[in-house]
């Protein structure tokens, strides 16, 4: 049995130098044509058909157990991806199986067999024909084992592997604001390497290191350390060759070594340095990749194994004054977070949504991703590297630690793996570790206890800190700290890292915008020293709400824009910010929040499935260089609003574009020409009955860019009696459009009541204080719906509803939940309402009296149905004589009354 045991120190112990040194231009495959190429190492992945059991039956390794009822499933699997959303609280923690049967034929033979492990979350314990081999702790770092001994060639071996998400207090992440989801989430594949091969035990690195010691325009030098291991029996000689390949592929330079590993031994080679003149340099605009094929050849000259290393050739700096340099020019870096997560599929993600999303950053004009809140799978650095983003990775301690020292040597050691994992990547820039973990320190009542809690907070990250310099002095650390500037001052940790990472939410957690600015010119007054990123920032935008009154809270595409403008605008004008980050690329799951879409953290710019939310579009407008328009609401596809001339309901539409001229055309007739602000321009749109296309061209001279945005529009009369009248959908207490997409419907805000129209009458918008004001909604999740916001707010108080319609029959539809909560919410860091308060009536008994009839007799629906789940009631009603219909809610036993939505349709 192996138990992989945290290792701290290097492993370059014997350097030896290279003897032969080649200079001059060379294809860099195939290689030398007199070198025998058999016996290569063999590499496939062994995703498909797993079986997999929920439960954890400690029989589950044994070859004769059955597993003929457990699921089919294919890796990247995980077993959250359902729970995540659903209306059950919590998501599965505990420990599951996979099993298969993985036939190895004589690739195997003479070969040291490894399994390979992408990730897994949290716990792994592998068996293989029975025999426990080792086990892995920590959900988002790679991992291998040695399986040669307990295979059998030419035979079906059993493969049994115990995956644990449980809680554990020892292993970071202890909480944070994402869903952990369980499972194998990322690959598994074999490796068969010959019995002399570049060592796989390097906490599951490549065993090659790539290290630029330097490099400016003219020339670089880099050393290449490779670990080498002979697993034979006897003495063994051996030649390395390295061929440095341009990013044309040309071969640059060569190096030969000869080197002898007795039985057993383990190796470094650490080649002299190597120069490279002119080199073409890495940037964002131009990712030039160089490589390094490593081959190992035994004293006949056959090829043991053949290894790329891909590695880039750039320098960079962080200066608090001036920002960031790549290459020796100021480069502002601005970008995105990204959790690894998609819509049913959860974080058991195939390879082509890990490039969709590096994709989306670069088609945005980013230059900048934040890989949070944990290491992700590698697809991502290798199209960091590919596309030019530059980035930055960190380990998942969020929120909170524990304080013992098996916590921290389960952080070092996911540190290590980390950065042995990820060393070449040329994108890469720092290393960071310890998100916002003074946000809810404990102990706050107990300043003795509290003082000791923050003492061991800086204690593990010193050494934190300390292991990731001794691994990798040539790029910076960093903590991301939230906007409490003396909490940080309090435990010491500004002055820790080489630089500070502040995610900053003024505006939306707190105060208003210009706070963010207060706090970026306060930080860098008392720290001119600390060079920092904006590594986050962000609103939630539900992409179906949207308000013409945005205000914080309401989730509208519309407030989510004012905030990123102001952000953006910020960030820009202060040369002494690195970078900045966005809090998210995409929305994620959150199992403990409640919003507009509950479980679910909105703060993406892109969806759950990446569609582009307009602050998407406003990134656009604002980064890129070539000529771009769209026209925003793109996912408004039925939207709604009272005739404001007669036949047309104006409404603004939101047109985003880097040339400063667009040309406005509504169902194909020219509309006018509207100056662009900051990417953009807001056009008073005059929206027909049925499909109407807004189509925008921006021009500047000859450069044109154009658009269309499609969308079915509901201009309802008026006055109503208009035989146009079809049906009413209307949130009571609500500023706020809503598009309910299952059903193309748009809910539209409450209005009060004239006559020949409709509207309530008495009554207030129900409101939820909290900590960080009122919510204009509000956050709880209402259970039995997937349209949470229809019934998330209320008039309270109502005494009528009226709507003067034509006669004729009509379907009424009441929507209502009950707002305040039976049982106070445990308090959650990152909900809005965590300290909700409630003006609490106590009765809530009332009747409601449609056209004169009691269709609602001392309805009371906390006590006779339940508070924050959705009640939908429907009545028929025929309207005679010009009547109208009027809808009475009567207190008459001194309840408190209230509607939350109504929808009126016109049958005949
Ligand atoms: C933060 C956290 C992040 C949360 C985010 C939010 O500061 O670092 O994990 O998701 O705020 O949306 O509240």
């Amino acid at each position: 049995m192996k138990l992989v045991m945290p290792k701290y120190k290097w492993r370059f112990n014997f350097p030896i130098l290279n003897y032969f040194i080649l200079v001059g231009t060379f294809c860099c495959s195939p290689f030398f044509a007199q070198i025998n190429q058999s016996n290569q190492e063999i590499n496939y992945t062994i995703n498909e058909a797993w079986k997999f059991s929920k439960e954890n039956n400690p029989d589950s390794y044994k070859i004769d157990f059955s597993d003929a009822n457990w699921s089919n499933i294919a890796i990247p699997h995980t077993w959250n991806n359902e729970d995540a959303m659903d209306e059950t609280p919590g998501f599965y923690r505990g420990a599951c199986w996979y099993r298969r049967s993985v036939f190895i034929g004589n690739e195997a033979k003479d070969k040291i067999s490894i399994i390979n492990f992408e990730g897994a979350n949290q716990v792994v314990e592998l068996y293989v024909n029975e025999i426990l081999i080792g086990k892995h702790i920590g959900g988002y770092t790679a991992f291998n084992f040695d399986i040669t001994k307990y295979i059998q060639i030419g035979k079906s071996n059993l493969i049994a592997i115990k995956v644990d998400n449980s809680y554990n207090e020892n292993i970071p992440p202890l909480t944070a604001d994402f869903t952990f989801f369980g499972g194998i989430n990322r690959p598994i594949s074999l490796s068969f390497v010959a019995q002399i091969h570049i060592s796989t035990d390097d906490f599951a690195s490549s065993g090659i290191y790539v290290k630029t010691t330097q490099v400016s325009d003219k020339e670089a030098t880099i050393s290449v350390k490779t670990l080498l291991k002979n697993e034979l029996s006897e003495e063994s000689s051996i030649q390395i060759i390295q061929k440095y390949c341009n990013p044309k592929g040309e071969v640059v330079k060569i190096s030969k070594s000869k080197l002898v590993l007795k039985a057993g031994e383990s190796k470094t080679l650490e080649t002299s340095p190597i120069q490279i003149n002119n080199p073409e340099l890495w940037s964002p605009e131009s990712p030039k990749l160089y490589k390094i094929v490593t081959s190992i050849l035994d004293n006949k000259n056959h090829v043991l194994q053949e290894k790329e290393t891909v590695f880039g050739l750039r320098w960079f700096e962080f200066t608090s004054d001036n920002g960031f340099y790549l290459n020796g020019k100021p480069l502002k870096l601005i970008g995105v977070n990204r959790h690894e997560v998609f819509e049913r599929i959860g974080n058991a993600l195939g390879d082509e949504f890990h490039i969709q999303d590096i994709k989306l950053i670069k088609e945005m004009g980013g230059n900048f991703l934040r890989i949070a809140h944990y290491p992700q799978d590698q697809t991502i650095l290798n199209w960091c590297d590919k596309l030019g983003i530059i980035t930055m990775i960190e380990i998942p301690i969020v929120n909170a630690i524990t304080e013992n020292n098996q916590f921290l040597d389960n952080s070092l050691h996911m540190a290590e793996e980390m950065v042995k994992q990820n060393f070449n990547h040329p994108s890469l820039v720092t290393w960071a570790y310890m998100n916002e973990v003074m946000l809810r320190p404990p102990f706050k009542k107990d300043p003795e206890r509290h003082a000791m809690y923050c003492k061991e907070l800086n204690r593990q990250a010193k050494e934190i800190e300390k292991l990731i310099r001794n691994l990798d002095s040539s790029r910076p650390t960093l903590i991301p700290c939230h906007g409490s500037m003396s909490a940080y001052q309090e435990a010491g940790l500004f002055e820790i890292p080489k630089i500070v990472g502040l995610n900053l939410y003024q505006g939306w957690y707190s105060g208003t915008f210009s706070g963010f600015d207060n706090y970026l010119d306060e930080f860098h007054k008392q720290y001119p020293k600390i060079p920092f990123i904006v590594t986050e920032y962000g609103a939630d935008v539900d992409t179906r709400l949207h308000s013409f009154f945005p205000e914080r809270f309401d989730y509208t595409s519309e407030y989510g824009n004012l905030y990123h403008e102001h952000y953006l605008k910020a960030i820009m004008d202060r040369k002494f910010i690195s970078g900045a980050a966005i809090w998210n690329l995409n929305d994620f799951f959150s199992e403990g929040r409640a919003a507009a879409v509950p479980h679910l953290n909105n703060k993406g710019i892109t969806g759950l499935n990446r569609e582009k939310k307009d602050t998407y579009l406003l990134y656009q407008a604002n980064l890129l260089k070539k000529p771009f328009v769209a026209v925003g609401s793109n996912f408004w596809g039925n939207r709604a609003g009272v005739e404001t001339q007669v036949g047309i309901c104006t409404q603004n539409v939101t047109i985003y574009s880097n040339l400063p001229k667009i040309l406005v055309n509504v169902n194909s007739k020219y509309i006018g020409e509207y100056k662009t602000e900051n990417g953009v321009a807001v056009v008073p749109v005059p929206f027909k009955n049925g499909i109407n296309v807004i189509s925008a061209t921006a021009k500047n001279g000859t450069v044109e860019a154009s658009d269309f945005y499609k969308t079915n529009f509901q201009v309802i009369p008026s006055q109503i009696q208009d035989v146009s009248f079809e049906s009413l959908n209307v949130m009571l207490g609500s500023n706020r459009y809503f598009e309910d997409k299952s059903a193309s419907i748009c809910w539209i805000p409450e209005q009060g009541y004239t006559k020949g129209s409709w509207g309530y009458l008495g009554g207030k918008s129900f409101k939820t204080n909290t900590r960080y004001g009122q919510l204009p909604a509000s956050e709880l999740d209402i259970l039995n719906t997937t349209q949470d916001p229809i019934f998330q707010t209320q008039r309270i108080g109502i005494e009528d509803f009226k709507a003067d319609v034509a006669d004729g029959n009509y379907e009424v539809y009441f929507y209502w939940a009950h707002l305040i909560p039976k049982v106070q919410k445990e308090a959650l860091a990152y909900n809005l309402g965590n300290t909700s308060s409630y003006e609490n009536a106590e009765n809530y008994v009332f009747d409601v009296i449609v056209n004169g009839n009691t269709m609602l007799k001392d309805f009371d629906i906390p006590n006779q149905i339940g508070t924050e789940r959705a009640v939908i009631k429907n009545t028929s009603i025929r309207i005679n004589n010009g009547k109208g219909i009027s809808i009475k809610f009567n207190s008459n036993k001194g309840g408190t009354t209230y509607l939350n939505a109504i929808r009126i349709v016109k049958i005949n």
